[in-house]
């Protein structure tokens, strides 16, 4: 009898299917990006707390429910754990909520599309996923931050809270839909294999959170001055609170008919792929 190999996990997390992704785009996204894992020699683990357990790894059937009704799964961040699981309840698991949730199970790597940070204006509305990259020892890998942020604020903040911030083949802090924000980073790899061995000396040190900075593919990055203009015209009445971010990226899938989320596809699966070379080479 042989004993089955087991890869390295890699963790995904479910908001963006749940509340980041139309149906049935989010499906075929959250199996693309299990396969995009597996591709790179890494085992998958999509997370979500389902009737109060929290679930590190999905079988189809719980990935199809939370992409086909996402609107009955709440949006978790970290701080909300506690509530679904002594109450039972059922909850996608946003960036900070993923990585507590994979680090407590031993998951080094998780994979994501953007980070949420600080938002646009004056309301101080700042996304837990800053906090929970300063206090918890993950590689994140992402297209950066999320757009519809204030780019500058949110990468001021990283550094304040301490998160290590590294462009994986840029210099420069991706801007989720285009490859380029102006905003330079201090640390880049050319090789994300790199991030493993960065990421054991980080941990050896008293280090936390380290943000892989990966941009979209070329290929897929969208025209900046058209999704500069889309991003304006979201923005446009948006509310506050955890409604902020799902609201304006179904705004913008709108506004852009449909552009805004091939883009997020291919950079969410850009970053699957780097998630698996960085556990692959961590071990
Ligand atoms: N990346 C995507 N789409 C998403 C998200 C990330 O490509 O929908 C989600 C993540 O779960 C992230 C959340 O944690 O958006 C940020 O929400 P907020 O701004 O409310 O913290
Ligand atoms: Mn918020």
């Amino acid at each position: 009898m042989t004993t089955p190999v087991s890869t390295p996990r890699v963790a995904l997390e479910s908001t963006i299917i749940a509340h980041g992704l139309p149906w049935p785009d989010n499906l075929a996204i959250g199996r693309e990006l299990e396969a995009a894992v597996r591709a790179g020699g890494a085992t998958p683990a999509t997370i979500a707390i389902v009737d109060g357990v929290p679930r590190i790894g999905l079988d189809d059937a719980t990935l199809e429910a939370l992409a086909r009704d996402g609107a009955r799964f709440a949006k978790a961040s970290a701080i909300d754990l506690a509530m679904h699981v002594a109450r039972k309840t059922s909850a996608a698991t946003t960036v900070s909520a993923t990585a507590r949730l994979a680090h407590d199970a031993g998951i080094r790597v998780f994979a994501t599309g953007g980070i949420g940070g600080v938002h646009r204006g004056e309301a101080g509305d700042v996304s837990h996923d800053l906090y929970a990259l300063a206090t918890i020892p993950i590689v994140v890998v992402s297209a950066g931050a999320k757009a519809i942020l204030d780019l500058p604020r949110t990468l001021e903040m990283l550094e304040t809270l301490g998160v290590l911030v590294v462009g994986v083949g840029t210099d420069e802090f991706p801007a989720f839909y285009t490859r380029s924000s102006g905003l330079k980073l201090e640390h880049h790899v050319d090789d994300p294999a790199e991030l493993a061995t960065i990421a054991r000396a980080h941990w050896a040190h008293g280090g936390r959170g380290i943000l892989a900075c990966n941009p979209i593919p070329t290929a897929a990055a969208l025209d900046p001055a058209m999704i500069d203009d889309a991003i304006a015209r979201a923005l446009v009445g948006a509310p506050s609170g955890k409604r902020a971010t799902p609201y304006l990226l179904a705004k913008l899938a709108e506004v852009t008919g449909g552009a805004s989320i091939r883009a997020n596809r291919a950079l969410a699966l850009h970053n699957a792929a780097v998630g698996a070379c960085v556990a692959v080479a961590y071990g």
